[in-house]
C-alpha cells in the first residue's frame, strides 16, 4: 500500500497529463488472492477502486477522479509457459506487451496486436481497452485474441477460466464480456491468448498520394495480399512536425500531401508480392528490406505521438469510420478545426483515425464536432481507445437508449455497489 502522494502521483496522472486525480491509496497487489482481498475489503468499507494497467490509457479510463483507491496490476507479471500445441499462452494482467512478445518468440511465435506503448502498456489495460493498433488489419484486436480471462468481482469472487478452449458453447461469453469493459465489471488478472506465427521477412514501403481517396484505393488494391499487416496513413503536417522533433530528414525529396506506411511479413520474402502491386495513384514509393531502412519508414508514423505531446497536451480524440468514408471524415475533420495544431494520423484500413489538437481555444467544441461527424458518416465515437470519461457523455451518438438501457444492467448484474471505476463508460 501507498499513501505518499509524492509517490503515487505517478499511478494519479494519466499518460498525456489531461487527467490528473488523487486516490485515498495506491494498492499493489502481488497476485490474484491479493486483488481477491482487497476487494472484498474496498467492498466491505464502501471503497470505489480503479484498477490500472501501464497508465497508458487515453480517456482517463484509468486514473481516479475522485479519491478512489488505485489498484496497480503491474506486480502480476507471471507468463504460463507457451501451449505450441494450441499456440496459447497465459498472461499476468500486469505483464507488458514487449515482454509477452520476448516470451512467445523464444517459441517461434508472436503475438498478433502491436502498439507504440509496447514497452509500457500491459496485457490486462489492452484486453479492458479492446486494444487495437497496427496490425489489425490482419489479426484484428485484442477481442480475436482472447482465449480466456480470468477476473475478479467487487466482492472479492474469482470468475474465468484460463484454459484456452477454442469451443466451449455453454452460456453467455463472460470473457468477452470483459473485453473491453475499461475496469467497470471486474478486475482483469490473468488471461489466457492466442498467439500467432513469428513470421521470418518482413517488407515494408512507404508510399505518397496526393489525397486520401488514392491512398484508400491503394489499400483496396493491396488486399489482395495475404502477407499485409499494416496499412497506416499520416499526412504532410504531421510529417513535418515529427522530421524537426526528431531531427530526421523526410522520406523524399518532394513533400506529398498523404502518406501511407504498409508492411507484408511472411516465411518467404514478400517483397515481390508487395512490389507487383498495381498502385496507380502513388506519387512515389519508399520501399524498405533490411531492419534499419524499417526501422526508419515506421518512425516517421510511430513517433507522431511524441511529437504531438512535445507540442503540449494534445486533445486526443481516435474515431473510426467506414473507410470508403475516410476522405469525407478527413476534409470535414480540417474544416471543423480551426483553432489550435491539428495532426491527423491512423489505421487507415480500418478508417480509424487519431485526430490530435494542441492548443485549441475550444475543445468542447471540437470533441463535439468530431465525435458527432464520426457518428453521422456511420462510424465510432473511439475506436481503439475506448470511452473512459472523456467521451462518456457522447455515447449516446452511437448507442441507443435501450442499449444504454442494457449497458446499466449488465454494470449492476456484474458490480451491484458500482464500486469499479465510477463515471467510465457509463456517465456517473
Ligand atoms: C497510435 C497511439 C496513441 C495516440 O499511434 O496508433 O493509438 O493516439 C495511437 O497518440
Ligand atoms: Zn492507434
Amino acid at each position: 500500500m501507498l499513501t505518499d502522494p509524492a509517490v503515487c502521483a505517478g499511478f494519479t496522472t494519466d499518460w498525456t497529463g489531461r487527467y490528473r486525480g488523487s486516490a485515498a491509496l495506491v494498492v499493489r497487489p502481488a497476485d490474484r488472492d491479493q486483488v481477491a482481498e482487497v476487494l472484498a475489503v474496498c467492498g466491505e468499507f464502501g471503497a470505489a477502486v480503479v484498477p490500472q494497467g501501464g497508465n497508458t490509457g487515453l480517456v482517463g479510463g484509468g486514473v481516479p477522479h475522485n479519491g478512489e483507491v488505485l489498484l496497480s496490476l503491474t506486480r502480476l507479471s507471471a507468463l504460463g509457459p507457451v501451449d505450441s500445441a494450441a499456440r496459447q499462452v497465459n498472461a499476468g494482467a500486469g505483464v507488458r506487451l514487449s515482454a509477452l512478445r520476448e516470451h512467445a518468440a523464444a517459441s517461434g511465435l508472436d503475438f498478433a496486436v502491436d502498439i507504440a506503448a509496447r514497452e509500457s502498456a500491459t496485457v490486462g489495460g489492452m484486453v479492458a481497452t479492446n486494444a487495437g493498433g497496427l496490425r489489425v488489419l490482419r489479426w484484428g484486436s485484442m477481442r480475436e485474441q482472447v482465449a480466456g480471462v480470468e477476473a475478479v468481482l467487487a466482492d472479492g469472487r474469482v470468475v474465468g477460466s484460463l484454459c484456452g478452449l477454442d469451443k466451449d458453447s455453454t452460456g453467455y461469453d463472460l470473457a468477452g464480456s470483459l473485453v473491453g469493459s475499461e475496469g467497470t465489471l471486474a478486475v482483469i488478472t490473468a488471461v489466457r491468448l492466442r498467439l500467432i506465427p513469428a513470421f521470418a521477412r518482413r517488407a515494408t514501403a512507404l508510399l505518397a498520394f496526393g489525397g486520401t481517396s488514392d491512398a484508400v484505393a491503394a489499400i483496396s488494391a493491396l488486399r489482395s495480399l495475404p502477407s499485409l499487416t499494416s496499412a497506416e496513413v499520416f499526412y504532410d503536417d504531421g510529417l513535418r512536425l515529427v522530421c524537426a522533433h526528431r531531427d530526421i530528414a523526410p522520406p523524399f525529396p518532394v513533400a506529398h500531401p498523404v502518406y501511407l506506411l504498409v508492411e507484408c511479413a511472411a516465411d518467404d520474402d514478400p517483397i515481390e508480392e508487395l512490389g507487383s502491386v498495381e498502385l496507380p495513384g502513388a506519387l512515389d514509393t519508399a520501399i524498405a528490406v533490411d531492419e534499419t531502412a524499417r526501422r526508419t519508414l515506421w518512425t516517421y508514423r510511430e513517433a507522431h505521438t511524441e511529437t504531438v505531446n512535445s507540442l503540449g497536451t494534445p486533445l486526443k480524440l481516435d474515431v473510426g469510420v467506414p473507410v470508403a468514408r475516410a476522405a469525407e471524415f478527413e476534409r470535414a475533420i480540417r474544416a471543423a478545426v480551426t483553432s489550435g495544431t491539428l495532426v491527423l494520423f491512423g489505421h487507415l484500413a480500418e478508417g480509424n483515425f487519431h485526430v490530435n489538437v494542441v492548443g485549441a481555444d475550444d475543445e468542447e467544441r471540437i470533441t463535439d464536432t468530431v465525435l458527432r461527424a464520426a457518428a453521422a458518416l456511420g462510424g465510432t465515437i473511439s475506436a481503439e481507445h475506448g470511452v473512459g470519461v472523456a467521451k462518456a457523455a457522447w455515447l449516446n451518438l452511437t448507442r441507443s437508449p435501450a442499449e444504454r438501457d442494457l449497458y446499466a444492467a449488465i454494470k449492476r448484474a456484474w458490480d451491484p455497489a458500482g464500486a469499479l471505476n465510477p463515471g467510465v463508460l457509463i456517465p456517473r
